[in-house]
């Protein structure tokens, strides 16, 4: 086994940023990024830009200018380099075919197709591997991907809006219906941006009945998650948006009678949750926005069943309505951050056991789209 040399970390740091590109669109891949260096100079680079597309393996062997070769390079990748013909041929193979000398991988993929093969076929070709023994940037970056397969759940994001005196919704007349928003428009489009970085959306059947919710994503760039209703009481009608307007839905319990968009699990209020989880695996969901309202997102808190809080702070009160839940503080919420957002504050925070799973020692940041 090589050493890992501070160079080695500084091109897996510039691998990194580039596997950060590919932002939203890769789910429910990881997002993977691969520098190619030869006599110390960056010969080409690559990274995963969408589900379907060219792996970041790929994508800079294509990026070698025109006559180039990568032969006696070393190929740094943020992640082990695949040995399956999945929706694109094994980048193990590509870059054993590229005649590189090195390959530095910033960790072995989970996925049990490939899980440490790729690793032993570019050996068994005479590449000389160098795993990184820490990788904790690269882990947080693939926290969702690394969830569903090391721990076979989705990584799970509580988002709750809590006003000064700390309700999470107004006070309502009898029969109010709508969202009533407590937080800034700018805000809003950022919680619109967070709706499209996860796959799936998930709210109570209070929310439901209120609110009426759309649920998808209108004030930010992206894809729509997939929306689950957790219902397991059947208390929602099925006149609702979420049901009624023609746009896939997954529901724990609800209604009786159902369009065909929707898709129903049948479970109790007991096992709700674990078959959920069970069918987003099947589904390939690698995370879910847990947007509440305060029963739901008691229920993941109560049960421990989450890894990021979201908090969004407002300035004003309400003066009443319907109290947040109550959050884990102190000792248990190690990992926290705070970031101003206009007259609002998002306070965030990382469950204690996902941030050891993670392996990362600092807060993280939140994902904040560009101005
Ligand atoms: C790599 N480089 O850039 C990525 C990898 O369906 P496919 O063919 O796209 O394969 C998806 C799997 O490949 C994914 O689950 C993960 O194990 C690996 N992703 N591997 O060598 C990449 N994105
Ligand atoms: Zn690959």
């Amino acid at each position: 086994m090589s050493e890992v040399t501070p160079r080695d970390r500084e091109w897996m740091a510039e691998a990194l940023t580039l596997a950060r590109r590919g932002h939203i669109g890769t789910a429910p891949n990881p997002r993977v990024g691969c520098v190619l260096v030869r006599d110390g100079h960056v010969l080409s680079s690559g990274w995963h830009a969408a589900v379907g597309g060219p792996h970041a393996e790929a994508a800079a062997l294509q990026a070698l200018p025109p006559g180039g070769n990568a032969r006696g390079a070393t190929a740094y990748v943020t992640l082990e380099p695949c040995s399956h013909h999945g929706r694109t041929p094994p980048c193990s193979e590509a870059l054993i075919a590229s005649g590189i000398a090195r390959c530095v991988v910033g960790m072995v993929d989970p996925n049990p197709k490939v899980a440490g093969s790729g690793i032993d076929r570019m050996r068994a070709a005479g590449i000389e591997v160098t795993i990184l023994d820490a990788f904790p940037e690269g882990r947080w970056l693939n926290r969702r991907f690394l969830s569903a397969m090391e721990r076979g759940r989705p990584w799970i994001i509580l988002k709750c809006a809590v006003s000064a005196d700390g309700f999470m919704d107004p006070p309502r007349e009898r029969g109010e219906m709508g969202s009533l928003a407590i937080t800034s428009p700018a805000l809003r489009r950022l919680t619109h941006h967070w709706r499209a970085e996860e796959g799936a959306i998930l709210v109570g059947a209070g929310t439901v009945g209120t609110d009426d919710p759309a649920l998808n994503v209108r004030e930010a760039e992206g894809p729509n998650p997939l929306r689950i209703v957790l219902d397991p009481e059947g208390r929602t009608m099925a006149d609702r948006q979420v049901y009624a307007d023609g746009h896939p839905t997954l529901v724990v319990g609800g209604p009786q009678e159902l369009p065909e968009s929707v898709v129903r699990l049948d479970a109790n209020s007991q096992d709700a949750l674990p078959l959920l989880m069970e069918d987003l695996m099947a589904r390939e969901v690698r995370s879910v926005l847990v947007e509440g309202g305060a029963d739901t997102l008691g229920r993941f808190l109560d049960t421990g069943l989450w890894d990021e809080l979201r908090l969004c702070h407002a300035p004003q009160r309400t003066g009443g309505g319907l109290p947040a839940p109550s959050w884990p503080t102190g000792e248990d919420a190690l990992l926290r951050g705070e970031h101003p957002f206009g007259a609002d504050r998002v306070e965030y925070q990382v469950h204690p056991a996902s941030a050891a799973w993670v392996g990362t020692l600092c807060p993280p940041t939140l994902s904040v789209p560009l101005p």
